[in-house]
């Protein structure tokens, strides 16, 4: 588990250890360089690594068990080892447990604890839980997405979860929660799911939000290259804390902490 600061918001730094993810995949040659990268997140001011070995891009299929272990376990091992707190990004139970085993702190679970498994791992364990919500699959979750009200339908999902956590002994403490930005939602639902999401706070636990390059931005400022989003990536990160997030999952860490402290020292200044 991980203790969030109390003053100021929270940065998650992203560390993808795929050939195909959507801004960044291929980027290491073995599990040293990843591990290098992730040191610098670090010591550019990441409070948490986010470890993930599966492209969960729209359209994306599933990894085998075996190669995402290849691909995570030793990158999170070693930067565990190095004194990053890590989180580990996976939608399967036996990664996740070999993960805190190796000295994870974090699980991140892009399904949002709907496999069984994966609340058993989590209960067993002393982690912090980041459930998001998805609707559907990577490879099906854009195919015609609807919703009557995207918010309470977010909202009734992560609190259900949530409960299903705390019944099976997860802390209240090491619970957090996310919209999932981009995962089975349409444009407008983005938008509507960042413009109300104090009411997502209102469920009690700390929320994290990941807008880092994601395609919504391109659509609204025309970039097609996400690695060249990242003005459009700090405009609405600020915005999500604006809005009540506590931490943002990012690519690029050093100009998001240095954005923060710029609008947090404007938030207390008079
Ligand atoms: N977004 C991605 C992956 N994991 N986890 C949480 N909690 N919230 C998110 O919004 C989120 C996430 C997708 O981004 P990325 O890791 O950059 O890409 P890919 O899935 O293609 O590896």
């Amino acid at each position: 588990m991980i203790r969030l600061p109390a003053d100021r918001p929270a940065v998650m730094g992203i560390l993808n250890v795929t050939p195909d993810s959507f801004s960044d995949g291929g980027a290491f040659a073995d599990w040293r360089e990843a591990a290098d990268y992730g040191r610098s997140l670090a010591a550019a001011g990441a409070d948490i690594v986010d470890v993930g070995g599966e492209s969960t891009r729209p359209g994306a299929v599933e990894v085998p068990v075996e190669e995402e272990m290849r691909r995570v376990i030793p990158v999170v091992s070693e930067l565990a080892s190095s004194g990053v707190p890590v989180s580990i990004d996976t939608r399967k139970a036996t990664v996740a447990e070999e993960a805190l085993r190796a000295g994870a702190v974090v699980i991140n679970d892009v399904s949002g604890f709907r496999d069984p498994d994966m609340v058993s791992v989590a209960a067993e364990s002393q982690a912090t839980v980041c459930i998001m919500h998805m609707k559907g699959e990577p490879r099906n979750m854009q195919s015609a997405p609807f919703y009557k009200d995207v918010v309470e339908e977010v909202k009734g999902f992560l609190a259900g979860q949530a409960d299903l956590l705390s019944s099976r002994g997860v802390p209240h403490e090491n619970i957090w929660v996310d919209p999932g930005i981009g995962f089975g939602k349409r444009h407008d639902d983005n938008l509507v799911l960042l413009r109300r999401l104090e009411e997502i706070s209102l469920i009690g636990f700390p929320v994290l939000v990941g807008v880092s390059r994601k395609s919504f931005l391109g659509t609204i400022s025309g970039e097609p290259t996400p690695r060249l989003r990242l003005g459009e990536s700090i405009a609405a990160g600020l915005y999500c804390l604006q809005r009540g997030a506590r931490i943002l999952r990012v690519h690029d860490v050093a100009a998001t902490v240095g954005a923060i402290r710029v609008w947090q020292a404007l938030q207390n200044s008079g």
